[in-house]
Order: C-alpha cells, then structure tokens, then sequence
C-alpha cells in the first residue's frame, strides 16, 4: 500500500517561522506503523514537479491533502487540479477543518474525490488499505452524482495519540527551525465552547501526550536545533501534573517557550512558576473589552479577569501577547471604544505587552456564524469564494468596515514590539502615523489600507512564485508562475 500526503502552500509562508504540517505527519505516522509506504510533502518547500515524480514512481491510489479555510484553498484547489490534469486515475481525499465542517460544498468540486472528516488518521488508513467505502467511519463520497455522509468516527483517545510520533525522517525538520525557533503541539481539543470556534463542533474533548511522550518527542527537536519552542495547543495547560513535569524539562535544557492560557486561568504562583522555567510569553485570546460581547462570545471570562491576567504577568516580570476581535455580531460601535480602552489600559499595566485586534470572520457552523447570519451575512458557497477570505479583511456585512479594516491595521503596528525598532525608518514612518490613529482614535479611511493591500499583493506573488501557483481575485482563475 502507498500514499501520497500533501500541504499546499501559504499566504505570507516566507515571513512566517513555518509550522511543520502536523496534520498529516500524525497521518502519516498512523500510516507508517502500519506498513503503508508514504511520502509527505510540504508545498511551502517541495516543488510540484516532486510530487509528480513521487505519483509517477509510486502509482498510489490516493492522495490526501490537508486544507484550512482561507487562502490555503486556493493554493490546495491549484495542486488538485494539477495532478488531475496529469493523473486522471488518482482519488484527492481532503482533510481538515474546513472540509470536515463543509464536506458536500467542498465536494462540489469536481477534482475532490472524496472527504475525510475530522480526525484522518483511522478513516484514511482504512481507505487506503481498501477498506469498503461505505463501511469507513467519517468518510464523505461521490457516486453516481450523489453525495454520501458515512457517520462520524470516534475522535482518537489519549492513549490513541500517545502512541503516535512524529515521524520527522519524512520531512527536513530543520526547515522548521528558524533561528531556535520552533514550533509544536502536544494535545488536540479544548473542553471550553467559545461561539467562534471550531473546537466546540467536534473537538471538544481534550487529549494530550504525557509528561514523559512530550520529552522524548521535544529531545528530538532538541536535536535537530530547536530551542525556543512555541506551542500551538488550544489549551497546552489542560493537565497541572503535565505542566510541572514539563517546566522541569524546560529549565533542566534551558529551553525558552511560549504557549496560550485562558486570563481566567492564571494566578501570580503559575506565572512566576512559568517565568523561573523559561516562559517568556503568554498568549491570550482576551478577545473584547465590553462583557456583554465577552457573552456573546460565551468566552466565560470577565473584564476584570483580562485586567488581572496583566497585573499578574506584570508582577511576574513575563510578557504578554493579547489577541482582540473586533466585527463581532451585536457589537456596538460604544463596545469597540470600550475594546480599545481596555487595550491602552492593559499596555499601561504592563509595558512589555503585545496586542494584535483581528476582525471576527464567522467560520462555518460555528455558532456566531448564526448570529452573523441574522445581521445578514451571507456565508460563501463555494471552495474560491471561501480562499478569498483574509483574517484583516473585514467581511461585506459589517457597516463599519472600513474603520475596523483600520482598527486592525493600526493594531498590527502598534501593538508589536517589531515596529519599536528606531533604526528602520519606514517603521518609523508607519508607527508615527499609527501611533496618532491610536491615541486619537482616528480610524477613518486612510492611506495605510490602500498600502497595506499593495503589499499584501506583492508578498503573495512572491510567495506563490514559489510554487508556481497565483489566484487572480478578479478573473476567480489559477495563474502559472516559472518555478525556481
Ligand atoms: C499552526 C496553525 C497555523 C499555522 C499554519 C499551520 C502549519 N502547519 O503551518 C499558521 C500560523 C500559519 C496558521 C495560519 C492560519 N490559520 Co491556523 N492553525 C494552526 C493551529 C494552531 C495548529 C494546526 C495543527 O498543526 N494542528 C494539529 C493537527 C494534528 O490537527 P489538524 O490540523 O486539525 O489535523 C487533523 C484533522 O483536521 C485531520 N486532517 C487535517 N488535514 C488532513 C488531511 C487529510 C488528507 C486527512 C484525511 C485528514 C486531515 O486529521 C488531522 C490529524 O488528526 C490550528 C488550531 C489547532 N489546534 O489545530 C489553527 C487553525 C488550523 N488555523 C485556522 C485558521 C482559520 C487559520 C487562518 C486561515 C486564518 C487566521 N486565523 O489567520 C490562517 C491562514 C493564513 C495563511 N497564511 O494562509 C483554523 C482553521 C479553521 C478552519 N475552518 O479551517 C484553526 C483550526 C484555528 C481555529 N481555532 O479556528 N495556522
Ligand atoms: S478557549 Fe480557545 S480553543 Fe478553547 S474553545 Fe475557546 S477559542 Fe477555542
């Protein structure tokens, strides 16, 4: 049995520390223990032209592909219609969020085959290994022009995912690691129901490797380079015994770090523990400063919890790195306002804090797509019109959404400590302006957003020129670029 395993590329890959494609490395690692002979490959560094001579050499039946809403769809609906053009026997599986919670829509399109929802690694084994399509749990098909939803399957447990490694001699780790940096993740699922999140529809249950599973995985990372670890787990302190055993690790290897805790889970103990074991930054999505929007959230966390997770990161001497939204359904132009006082009180209380304000865009049968729907969103119906969607664009519904565009601009300047730098004039130039926009609240149009688009532009040419891939917004067509 073989198998082809694809991530396409990335909006802005070459000015991101670039994640290493977990998702189907977990795929692959299932697959790989179970004798399926299987190549990854990470289209932000392999060239098309490597997948086709790996399809030619190994004739596989299947290959699957892990997409995310956004961008990455157009990259991956470029790749698929690629291949099919030169392999027209070959079956595409898409993977991932996006195609788990829109699996008919994503399979409306004619180079999509087939649709493995939620966790791939058990429905994508049993598809390659010839199992009967209508007996693979969360498969979703085609036949005879008809849609097919197999049920769901169970989502892995945690004893499941601790016998899964990373299997890192399919991949150059050290593309990943970018000056020690390096990220990971170590658990799946968070138990808690934020309305814009997709944890809440299938990924509600949390599982994690162990103490002693982390270790031995991170002593490899070690290995290859990595030293400053981000972690990108949804709720990396779910377990305290995990936490202790790994804080130990983390100072025993002088091992710097960063991970996401919930501002109502913090007290002064943890982050001084956090700060004597290498953390240098807490993430957290804080995400408005009005309580009534907080609700509406069902973010279950309070104002003044926000106000003490900085008090308390102050006293402990540890940064900071606050995620806001803004563009939330019900949200009332005094609710912005209020988001931003708590903004500038926050970076009063502690200095070294860094912030970033997103607008809010309801993602797929999360509840607040509902809410939105009532203010008259109206969601994409199709694969291209979900590729169009930028976290900083605001979507047509929103009546301010020209301000908010601003918002976020202004928020992407001035609350990274990068633009600080006085040596670079253009970043001078850019904070000055931002800096009276945020003292002001002067958010009307401006020239910022006219120049952002331009470099917006300008970086996704040069990032597809990578690949050989360009989507042009205007014509919905997929543009051949020379390879390198
Ligand atoms: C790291 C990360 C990134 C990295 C990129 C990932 C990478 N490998 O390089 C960066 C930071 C660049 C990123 C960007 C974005 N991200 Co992101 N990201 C994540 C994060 C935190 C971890 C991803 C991960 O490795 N997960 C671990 C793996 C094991 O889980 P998984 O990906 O879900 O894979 C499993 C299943 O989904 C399935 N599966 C996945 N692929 C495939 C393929 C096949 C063939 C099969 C069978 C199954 C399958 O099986 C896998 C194993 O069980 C997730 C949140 C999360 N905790 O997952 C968000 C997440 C994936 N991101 C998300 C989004 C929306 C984005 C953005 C599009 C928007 C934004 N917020 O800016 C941007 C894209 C911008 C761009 N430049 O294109 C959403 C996706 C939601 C959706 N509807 O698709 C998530 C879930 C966050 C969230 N809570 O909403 N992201
Ligand atoms: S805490 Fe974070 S990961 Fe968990 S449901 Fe809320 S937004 Fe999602």
């Amino acid at each position: 049995m073989k198998s082809i395993l694809i991530y396409p590329q990335l909006e802005f890959a070459k000015v991101q520390i670039p994640t290493p494609p977990y998702s189907i490395l977990f795929i692959a690692d299932y697959l790989l223990k179970r004798s399926v002979d299987v190549k990854i490959f990470d289209l932000r560094f392999d060239k098309l032209s490597q997948v086709f001579d790996a399809i030619s050499n190994k004739e596989p039946e299947f290959i699957g592909i892990s997409v995310m809403t956004g961008p990455q769809i157009q990259y991956a609906l470029k790749v698929c219609e690629d291949i099919k053009k030169k392999f027209n026997n070959i079956k595409i599986v898409w993977g991932g969020v996006h195609a788990t919670i829109l699996p008919a829509q994503t399979l409306q399109n004619n180079n999509v085959d087939f649709v493995i929802r939620r966790e791939g690694e058990k429905a994508y084994y049993e598809l390659v290994s010839g199992k009967n399509i209508s007996q693979i749990k969360s498969l979703s098909f085609k036949k005879n022009k008809k849609i097919f939803h197999n049920p769901n399957a169970n989502i892995l447990t945690s004893s499941e995912l601790n016998d899964l490694s990373i299997p890192w001699t399919l991949i150059n780790p050290k593309r990943y690691v970018r000056n020690g940096n390096f990220n990971i993740i170590t658990s799946r699922g968070c138990p808690f129901k934020c309305a814009f999140c997709y944890n809440t529809l299938f990924n509600n249950v949390w599982r994690g490797w162990t103490a002693d599973k982390c270790i031995r995985e991170l002593d490899k990372c070690l290995n290859f380079g990595a030293k400053k670890l981000t972690f990108y787990d949804d709720y990396f302190f779910a377990n305290s015994k995990r936490i202790k055993d790994l804080f130990l690790y983390f100072k025993e290897q002088d091992i710097n770090w960063k991970a996401e805790l919930r501002v109502n889970r913090l007290d002064y103990s943890l982050a001084q523990e956090a700060k004597s074991h290498g953390c240098t930054q807490l993430y957290f999505g804080a995400e408005s400063g009005s309580q009534r929007v907080l609700n509406i959230l069902n973010k279950n966390t309070s104002i003044k919890d926000i106000i003490q997770s900085a008090k308390i990161t102050k006293a402990a001497d540890l940064s900071a790195d606050y995620s806001w939204m803004v563009g939330i359904p019900g949200e009332t132009k005094a609710d912005v306002k209020k988001t931003i006082s708590l903004i500038k009180i926050i970076k009063e209380i502690n200095p070294e804090s860094e912030f970033s304000i997103k607008i809010l865009f309801p993602y797929p049968k999360t509840q607040i797509q509902d809410l939105a729907k009532r203010e008259g969103f109206r969601p994409p119906n199709n694969l291209f019109d979900w590729a169009k969607i930028r976290r900083d664009r605001a979507p047509k519904y929103l009546k301010n959404k020209n301000q908010l565009e601003m918002i976020s601009i202004t928020s992407a300047i001035i609350g990274r400590k990068v633009f600080e730098q006085e040596n670079i004039p253009i970043f001078k130039l850019l904070r000055g302006l931002a800096d009276f926009r945020w003292k002001y609240e002067a958010f009307g149009a401006g020239i910022e957003n006219f120049f952002f688009k331009i470099f917006r532009e300008l970086i996704d040419k040069v990032v597809s020129g990578r690949n050989s891939v360009e989507y042009d917004s205007f014509t919905h067509e997929f543009v051949s670029i020379k390879e390198d």
